[in-house]
Formats: structure tokens, C-alpha cells, sequence
């Protein structure tokens, strides 16, 4: 079989960025191009082809990287080491893949599995992937190496214990791991971490794994509420394990591509990090698939190399760097070089590659990290802790547009809340609320504090109408509400009324509500847009009053230890843009900064971007609000003397009409 031939680890003289001193670390690279001869029958294109190990290989060649770790050979996986993941049908099928003499009967058997090529050179390419990352294991277990790559191919992690698909026919990381935990306990591994962070979920690792408390499998994958391959529920965040292996199983789903170094690296500070902190591994396997990676054709998202390295950068603090990469996907040649190269670079030690400029994770992204670490935080207590505002909000991107009908505004707004607030930290010398509102001690005072600050909250719905608003601030149950109000705990009413209009675009959406029934309740997409028009009924409220508010609309209690939205979010309305999702995941959840009155920020409450996206789509439902709750709307303008009966009427006609 044609190897690559063995060298040992050279050392090259100063390596920069490591402490004088250190020894280089030895890093194991397998390469064989043997496994290049699994290809598509017909020579047809397909992504997953030979050139991809060739491209990674001459690359780190090429950077003079290869020549600097210890190059091993490939070898076969034996029979037993196979057969501890997989059925022994299944390694039967795959080693009989040879001995077909025609490709017909190969293509037969592909034709019934998902996403699989077969030819003569299958079956070997297959055994050597394996027996490569068992190999490599194994040195970097027995300590022989530090860490190392298996450049191989076909990939693994999809193949399941009776089933080759997605390209995948062994599981070549699933082999190696349960190689080290069931042939050799005499290395003491008894905790392996599996980190997937090939575009796809793990499905095959994950099942393998999936009762075994002493593997930790962690996959971030495109699932797009299981419409992404490998389709289904697999992938869910819900999918943490069973029996003694429930908790360790950790699936990060994105609900979109786009996807860059700013989401992982999210999810690997918030979620994957603390947690592998706690587990404490052994031994950690990379499933390294680089289909994530920028201009990838499958993936859609856009890791950078630099993305890359930092991951793997902070994965080696743990096992004392005892680390595996095996490559799994990954599709635009260059792309995968490049990223390869970085990694390797990162095993070696080398100083760190130069990133691009800071980007922020989307919106969807803290979404999927809240559900996980809330899913997950029974068994992984650090995961507890709520995510702060500040945090999630530092970088939502956000055209907020400043518009309102009134002619108060605007540059030295932000001076105003600024001194606003400063007069506050001089009454309040503890002063820690802006700094940091997570620590903020359990208790009532934050009402104090809040007390002090004005906002206009602008109400597009049936608060319009003047009595139904002030069953929020002083309790009670108005005309058409099916509930009682408990009220602010300051009952004072809004020390002044105005009305103004927003270029927000007013609808009605969902089947029912608590406190109305039947019929779609009123809401303002967060996005200002150059054509509608909505109409605003502006309360002068204490932000004591509008947390209030805010809690009642969101069907929480009002005597909460903490407020929903305390001074930190005030200012990062008022400095960072102007959308700030709750972490409540409810109707309401959404303050929109809409702009200043008088230097006072007139804050409203809607549904979250993505929220309006599926109103878009159709997943949540468009409908007219019932009679009864329009009247509320209706009566609202009209007394307000906004619009006469019938403007308001047509009013509430057209936002019911117009498609959004
Ligand atoms: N409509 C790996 O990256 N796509 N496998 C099939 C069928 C299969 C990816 C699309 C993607 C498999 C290892
Ligand atoms: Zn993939």
C-alpha cells in the first residue's frame, strides 16, 4: 500500500509564539492516497472525492507543516474494532464491496442506501479511514504523540451501526473512540469528548453514543427544525441521551446557514466550553469536517480558518491537548486546505493566524444557546445562568430607524438619558447595575431605581384605549378582557399623553390570546420601513412601570426579584441600536426603541425579528383580531382623537388586509 513513508517530528529552531523552552509538541498527521481510490463508479462529479485528502496533504506540504509533525502510515481496521460500533451485517456489506466484480452489483447496494457511491476501491479506502484514526488514537493515548489528523476519507459520522450514508461508510471517530474505552483500558481513557463540527449533525456518533455516560458527544449542525441533512429530529437540541448517557449528548441546531466564527465561536464559549470544563476528557476527537467553512457548496455558512483555529485553540486546553481530528466533510478544495492548514498549525503550536474583523452571532443563534444550555443545565450546572442582555445584545444587528411625527430630535439625545443615568449612579453608589446586571443581589430594590427614570411606552394595540392601558398600571379587568390586571406595584397613572405615528407596519397574527379569545392580537414589525404608517398612543411611564407592563403582557409576575428590563438595557437601546429580545420566548418579548420624545426614549413591546419572519412564512398564522378587540383598538383612536370612527375603522381594515 503506498505510504506516505514515516519521519519523525523535526524541530524547527525558534517556533514563535511558544514559551522558550517547551518541547515541540509531537503532532501525527496519516495520510495515504490509497483512499483516493474510493470514487464514483462512472468517474460522474461528486463533492465528496479524492482530491480533497490530495488538497489537504500538498497544502501542508507546501506550508512546510507536514515536515514539522510525524507522518504515519495508514492501516486497516480490524474486524473487532469495527464490530464495537457497528453490526457485524454491516462490516460484512462493506468488506464484500471488493469482491463484486461488477459495478452493477455495487451500484445496486448504493442505490438503497442514502447519499452512497460505491467502487472497487471502496471497501479499502473504508477499512484504512478507520484503522487511520484508531491508529492515531492509540499513539496519542499511549502518549507517543500529543496530538495528530487523520486525513482521511470516506468520512464517518453519519454511518450508523447497520447503515453506510452521507458518504459515510465506517464511523471512523465512533471506531477509534470505543477502541481506546473498550480494547485498551490499560491507557486509563475513561472520558472521551467527540466534538462534531462538520456542517451536518452526527447522527451515527450520536446513536453509538447515546445510552454511554462516558462519551460527551457535542455536534453543531444547519438543521433548520429538521429540514437539513440529514433530515429529522435527530439533530434537535431535545436529543440529550438516554438512560446513564442522558446529558451527554449535546446538539447545537442552527435554525439557518450564514452561520460564521462568531456563532461557533458562541456556542463554544457558551455552551461547549463550560461544559467540557466540567466533564474534564481524557482524550477528545474532533469529527473535523470543514463543510461549515466559507464558500463551502454544501454548507452555506462561512467559518473562516482563523474561525477554525480558534476552536481547536480552545479545545486544547483540555486532556492536557490530547486531541484527535479526523476529517469528515467538506467540499470547496481550497477552502479545506486552507482550513486544515490553520488547524495544523494550531496542534503545532504556531503563533495564532490573523482573523478577520470582529463579526456578532445572529439573533437565531443566542436562541439556539439559550434552548440548549436550559435543556442541558440540570446535568451541566454551569450552563445555568441566563445569558445576560448585554451580552446577547451587544450586536444583534440593527437598523433602527428614528422617525416620529413629532420634531423633537435628535443628536443630543443620547447626552440626555446619559446625564439621566449618571445622576442616578450618584444616588445609587452601589452602582453595579450598568457594569454587570447578572449579579445584581435578589431583592426589590432595583423598583427603587427604576422609579426614578422616565419612558414613553408607545402602544400600537389595545392599550390604545386609555382604560384597558391603565388596568396595567392600576389593575382591574376592562370591556372585552377575559382576565383581571394585577396592576404596577406603583399605581401612579402616566404623568402625561400623546399620540404620534412610527413608519412600523401594524398586523394581527396567532389564533387566539388569554386575555382576548378568538381572533390575531396586534403587532409592529421591530423594522421601521419607508411606507407604513402606525398609529401610537405614548404613555409617560417610570421604567419601574414599564417592567410591569411588560411582565403582565408577557404573562409573568410582577413581583419578580429582578426587573425584565433594567438601566443596562435601557442604555443599550439608547447606544447599541434599538431591538432588545427579552430571554422571555414569549408574544411580547421584544423592546423597540423607536426613537426620543423630549429626550425621553419611547420604548414599545412586539414580537422578536424572527417572529415576524414566520408570520412571513405562514408557521405562525396571520388573522383578523376578533370584533371585540378591534372595538378596543377603534375606541382607542377615537377617544384619543387620533382618527374619526371611520379612519379608524379603515385603519384597522387595511393593517388586517395588507399582506405582510
Ligand atoms: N438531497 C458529510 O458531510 N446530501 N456528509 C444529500 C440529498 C448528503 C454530507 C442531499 C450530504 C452528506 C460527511
Ligand atoms: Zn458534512
Amino acid at each position: 500500500m503506498a505510504m506516505a513513508g514515516e519521519s519523525s517530528g523535526k524541530k524547527i529552531g525558534d517556533c514563535d509564539g511558544k514559551v522558550a523552552g517547551n518541547r515541540q509538541r509531537k503532532v501525527g498527521l496519516i495520510y495515504d492516497e490509497t483512499m483516493c481510490k474510493h470514487d464514483t463508479p462512472d468517474g460522474e462529479d461528486h463533492p465528496e472525492c479524492p482530491d480533497r485528502i490530495r488538497v489537504i496533504w500538498e497544502k501542508l506540504q507546501l506550508a512546510g507543516v507536514s515536515q514539522r509533525c510525524v507522518v504515519l502510515g495508514s492501516s486497516k481496521a480490524e474486524d473487532k474494532h469495527l464490530q464495537l460500533v457497528h453490526r457485524k451485517d454491516h462490516v460484512n456489506l462493506v468488506k464484500s464491496i471488493s469482491t463484486k466484480q461488477k459495478d452493477y452489483r455495487r451500484n445496486r447496494i448504493a442505490s438503497q442506501l442514502n447519499s452512497i457511491y460505491l467502487n472497487g476501491g471502496s471497501s479499502e479506502a473504508a477499512y484504512l479511514a478507520a484503522g487511520s484514526v484508531v491508529k492515531l488514537a492509540e499513539k496519542v493515548a499511549e502518549g507517543e504523540l500529543d496530538c495528530g489528523f487523520a486525513i482521511v476519507r470516506p468520512p464517518g459520522h453519519h454511518a450508523e451501526a447497520d447503515e453506510a450514508m452521507g458518504f459515510c461508510l465506517f464511523n471512523n471517530v465512533a471506531v477509534a473512540a470505543s477502541f481506546l474505552l473498550n480494547e485498551r483500558p490499560d491507557l486509563g481513557v475513561k472520558k472521551i469528548l467527540i466534538v462534531d463540527w462538520d456542517v451536518h449533525h452526527g447522527n451515527g456518533t450520536q446513536k453509538m453514543f447515546w445510552k454511554d455516560p462516558r462519551v460527551l458527544f457535542f455536534s453543531v449542525h444547519r438543521h433548520e427544525y429538521g429540514g437539513f441533512y440529514p433530515a429529522g429530529d435527530d439533530g434537535d437540541y431535545n436529543m440529550v441521551g438516554e438512560g446513564p448517557g442522558e446529558g451527554f449528548n449535546i446538539n447545537v441546531p442552527w435554525d439557518q446557514g450564514r452561520c460564521g466564527d462568531a456563532d461557533y465561536l458562541a456556542a463554544w464559549d457558551h455552551i461547549l466550553i463550560p461544559v467540557a470544563r466540567e466533564f474534564n476528557p481524557d482524550v477528545i476527537f474532533l469529527s473535523a469536517g470543514f463543510d461549515a467553512a466559507i464558500n463551502d457548496p454544501l454548507g452555506g455558512c462561512c467559518v473562516t480558518p482563523y474561525g477554525y483555529s480558534v476552536m481547536l485553540k480552545k479545545l486544547m486546553e483540555f486532556a492536557q491537548g490530547k486531541i484527535v481530528l479526523a476529517l469528515e466533510g467538506g467540499y470547496n478544495l481550497d477552502s479545506i486546505a486552507k482550513s486544515s492548514l490553520a488547524c495544523v498549525q494550531v496542534l503545532l503550536e504556531d503563533k495564532q493566524i490573523q482573523g478577520p474583523p470582529e463579526a456578532y452571532p445572529f439573533e437565531s443563534t443566542w436562541r439556539a444557546i439559550q434552548a440548549v444550555r436550559k435543556r442541558l443545565c440540570t446535568y451541566w450546572p454551569s450552563l445555568a445562568d441566563e445569558l445576560s442582555w448585554k451580552l446577547i445584545n451587544q450586536k444583534t444587528p440593527t437598523p433602527i430607524i428614528l422617525i416620529s411625527s413629532s420634531d423633537s430630535e435628535t443628536e443630543d439625545d443620547a447626552q440626555g438619558l446619559l446625564d439621566q443615568m449618571s445622576k442616578l449612579s450618584i444616588e445609587n453608589p452601589q452602582g453595579t447595575l450598568l457594569e454587570n446586571h447578572q449579579v445584581e443581589p435578589a431583592s426589590t430594590s432595583w423598583r427603587a431605581d427604576l422609579a426614578k427614570v422616565d419612558v414613553w411606552y408607545a402602544s400600537f394595540g389595545s392599550n390604545m384605549w386609555k382604560p384597558r392601558f391603565l388596568c396595567y398600571i392600576q389593575g382591574g379587568q376592562v370591556d372585552g378582557l377575559k382576565k383581571v390586571c394585577v396592576g404596577s406595584m406603583d399605581k401612579s397613572p402616566p404623568k402625561e399623553t400623546v399620540w404620534e405615528t412610527f413608519p412600523h407596519r401594524l398586523f394581527f397574527g396567532r389564533e387566539s390570546s388569554v386575555g382576548w379569545g378568538v381572533g390575531g392580537v396586534a403587532f409592529t414589525n421591530p423594522l421601521a420601513n419607508l411606507i407604513d404608517q402606525t398609529h401610537m398612543c405614548l404613555y409617560r411611564i417610570t421604567l419601574e412601570q414599564f417592567n410591569d407592563v411588560l411582565s403582565q403582557e408577557n404573562g409573568l409576575n410582577v413581583d419578580s426579584d429582578s426587573p425584565v428590563f433594567d438601566l443596562a438595557a435601557l442604555q443599550l437601546v439608547d447606544n447599541k441600536g434599538s431591538i432588545l429580545e427579552a430571554p422571555l420566548n414569549s408574544w411580547y418579548g421584544n423592546v423597540v426603541c423607536l426613537g426620543k420624545e423630549r429626550d425621553i426614549p419611547i420604548l414599545t413591546m412586539t414580537c422578536t425579528l424572527s417572529a415576524v419572519e414566520k408570520f412571513k412564512s405562514g408557521e405562525i398564522p396571520i388573522r383578523p383580531p376578533a370584533k371585540a378587540y378591534a372595538n378596543t383598538l377603534i375606541r382607542g383612536l377615537v377617544e384619543g382623537g387620533r382618527l374619526s370612527k371611520e379612519e379608524a375603522e379603515a385603519y384597522i381594515d387595511k393593517a388586517v388586509s395588507k399582506p405582510l
